[in-house]
């Protein structure tokens, strides 16, 4: 078939709605898009294990303890199947790994930031558990089908996250003064990176044009963004906390905050890889990678004998 015909079913089913399934023909910029995002947010899961992972054998309590663990878990999970749904574009997920380990695929912003208290378990959490939901609800409209049926799981257990949270942060909003300040202080510092996580001003964001036209994005990064921030200035009053930001108002006639200006030098460095713990965290991955390769060579090996014994049964 003619490279336009096939264009033209593409674009047909963009139109009404229907997935894009991995078998499908599809513009090569359009599989590249979805295999730097998909490959991306997979990384973004797994080395966003690491702050909350620092804090499994710190955690208050047992039952702190466990819930801990099971949201890293989970984490590694999305990783999972993220890496799977990208697979399907046509990339090992080797390949994948190394564009990481080299510093060729980015992964968010947010995971390079240091967790220095128990506050900071509750303020990912509610910040960046929320962030990303926002988002991520979004996502389970995106036009490739593997994408969207891995969000649709991803976001039930976000936000299970995030209320686990919130409920950090509640009770130490209740407790003691120094309690109190250890809230407040965790807030300070995950408000404005939790802002960063979605993406440059739509000005400056380069891809979202080609993305929204081809339903890879359904929001732009500003509204997710406007709607975030119109979500947690109003949760944050349960809290009788305060949101570092002086220019946050309520503006009557945009019907939604105004808030103040972002410190885009700062996320630009952080993306880059300047940022407090961008060599710490990929030193963990490759560390993890190298240290997991008996586990890998074990499986492929018995991979390997199994279907030996397999072809000799059938012969
Ligand atoms: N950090 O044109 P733009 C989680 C890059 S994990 C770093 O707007 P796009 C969790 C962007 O890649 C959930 N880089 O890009 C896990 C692009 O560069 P390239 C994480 C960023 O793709 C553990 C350039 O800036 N969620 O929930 O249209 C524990 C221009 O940007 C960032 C996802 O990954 C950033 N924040 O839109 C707890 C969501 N922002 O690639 C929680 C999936 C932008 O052209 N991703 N850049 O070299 C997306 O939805 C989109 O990729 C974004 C950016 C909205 C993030």
């Amino acid at each position: 078939m003619p490279v336009q015909d096939l264009e033209k079913i593409f674009q047909q089913k963009i139109d009404e709605e229907i997935k894009i399934e991995p078998k499908d023909w599809m513009p090569d910029a359009y599989r590249k898009t979805n295999l730097r995002q998909i490959s991306q947010h997979a990384h973004s899961e797994v080395v966003g294990m690491l702050p909350e992972g620092n804090w499994i054998t710190r955690a208050p309590s047992l039952k702190r303890k466990l819930i801990l663990l099971a949201k890293v878990q989970d984490e590694g999970g999305h990783g999972l199947y993220l890496y799977s749904a990208a697979e399907t574009l046509g990339m090992s997920r080797e390949e994948m790994i190394n564009d990481l380990h080299s510093g060729k695929a980015k992964y968010s912003s947010i995971f390079n930031y240091p967790t220095l208290t128990w506050a900071d378990i509750g303020a990912i959490g509610w910040l960046v558990d929320g962030a990303a939901i926002m988002n991520q609800v979004m996502l389970t409209r995106t036009s490739y089908g593997a994408y969207a049926r891995a969000m649709v799981r991803i976001c039930k257990e976000e936000s299970f996250h995030q209320r686990q949270g919130f409920e950090i942060l509640l009770v130490l909003s209740r407790g003691s003064k120094e309690q109190k300040e250890m809230c407040q202080d965790a807030i300070n510092r995950w408000w404005w990176p939790s802002l960063m996580m979605f993406g440059p001003k739509d000005s400056e964001s380069t891809n979202s044009d080609q993305s929204m036209k081809w339903k890879i994005k359904r929001k732009s990064n500003d509204e997710l963004r406007q709607n975030f921030i119109d979500m947690i200035a109003e949760q944050i009053k349960t809290l009788g906390m305060k949101l570092p930001d002086d220019k946050l108002k309520w503006n009557e006639e945009r019907k939604h905050y105004d808030f103040g200006e972002i410190n885009w030098d700062e996320f630009w460095q952080v993306v880059k890889g300047n940022g407090p713990c961008n060599k710490q965290r990929l030193d963990a991955r490759r560390e993890a990678w190298e240290n997991g390769e008996w586990v890998r060579d074990a499986a492929a090996a018995y991979a390997k004998k199994r279907a030996a014994r397999q072809k000799d049964k059938a012969a």
